[in-house]
């Protein structure tokens, strides 16, 4: 197996594309899939301030890592949402990472700080653990890129991810989610640009691109992942990629060049509706936003124990 690019002895194939990587030409690689991605997509804009969303695994850190390397000023946000051991561990390594390099990092603690935890607010609203989390995650983000003045916020979504989330947003005809399921989201009422800059690689390449870069990431997945289609999504696609390498890009790359703009005027009609929150500030269709009325939700309950109920598929 021979380098693509110096014909040196390669340790990865890339099969999508077709080719084969030493280390160096490997990590090249990747960084030049990010800076397309940023291009491609206007993601950032020379000057601006970039917090970047770490939990700790492969892919927030890799992301933060390549930011870096490519120049932009970012700066970390890790929040421990109480789920055991999982959470424990996620917040040491994003810690250990941004320590080691002595880059900033604000960890919230979601119970400490907003009086509830991830299973807790599960075991409250009786949904999926996800759904709660997932509020919980947007909301916070938002608000420390508010209170730190960041111009953009980035998360660690990479293809396979993205590729997913529009498989299960096609099985349910969901047209609002198909509208915003973009790699930008531009600012909005004050709030920040979204970005996802790893939407060009693959799961297997962050993981690669960490352990040859000597990243220490945490390899568990959440154990409250059940009851999350996510993942069963994953599977199925992962599927398909092994008998067709590169179905995940093209379904999603031509969904974006082809399709997206066909459901962005659905969500443009739920963007106007959005006022303000009440207790918060933060953009809301009702009164309170979704996170303040959780929070209301949960106040005073007794912190819930975590329990799996099945194992997630893999
Ligand atoms: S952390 Fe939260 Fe994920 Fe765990 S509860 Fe679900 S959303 S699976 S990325
Ligand atoms: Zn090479
Ligand atoms: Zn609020």
């Amino acid at each position: 197996m021979k380098c693509r690019v110096c014909r040196g002895p390669a340790v990865i194939d890339v099969r999508r594309q077709n080719a084969n990587y030493c280390p160096e030409h490997f990590l090249r690689m990747c960084r030049d899939q990010v800076a397309k991605a940023i291009d491609e997509f206007a993601m950032i804009r020379p000057g601006e301030r970039v917090l970047m969303t770490v939990s700790g695994g492969k892919d927030s850190l890799m992301g933060w890592d390549v930011l870096r390397e490519l120049g932009y000023e970012v700066d970390g946000f890790c929040i421990s949402l109480g789920i055991g051991e999982y959470s424990a561990a996620s917040t040491a390594a994003a810690r250990a990472f941004a320590d080691e390099r002595g880059w900033p990092l604000e960890v919230v603690d979601l119970r400490e700080e907003h009086g509830f935890d991830v299973p807790t607010a599960a075991h409250v609203t009786r949904r999926v653990p996800c759904s709660a989390c997932g509020l919980s995650k947007r909301h916070l983000f938002d608000d420390a890129a508010r209170r730190g003045g960041y111009d953009v916020v980035a998360t660690g979504h990479n293809l396979d991810d993205e590729a997913a989330v529009l498989f299960g947003n096609v099985l349910r005809w969901d047209a609002e989610y198909l509208g915003r399921q973009l790699p930008v989201l531009p600012e909005r009422n004050g709030f920040p640009r979204k970005v996802k800059p790893l939407v060009r690689l693959a799961e297997r390449e962050t993981a690669a691109y960490c352990v040859l870069r000597g990243i220490d990431y945490i390899v568990e997945e959440c154990p409250m992942a059940e009851g999350n289609k996510h993942l069963g999504y994953k599977a199925a696609l992962n599927a398909i990629e092994a008998e067709s390498p590169g179905s995940k890009h093209v379904v999603y790359f031509h969904f974006l060049r082809e399709a997206s703009a066909l459901f962005a005027s659905r969500t443009a009609q739920e963007a106007d509706a959005l006022g303000a929150c009440g207790r918060c500030g933060a953009p809301t269709t009702g009164d309170l936003c979704a996170f303040c009325r959780l929070q209301e939700r949960t106040a005073g309950h007794e912190p819930v124990e975590l329990k799996p109920r099945r194992k997630a598929p893999t």
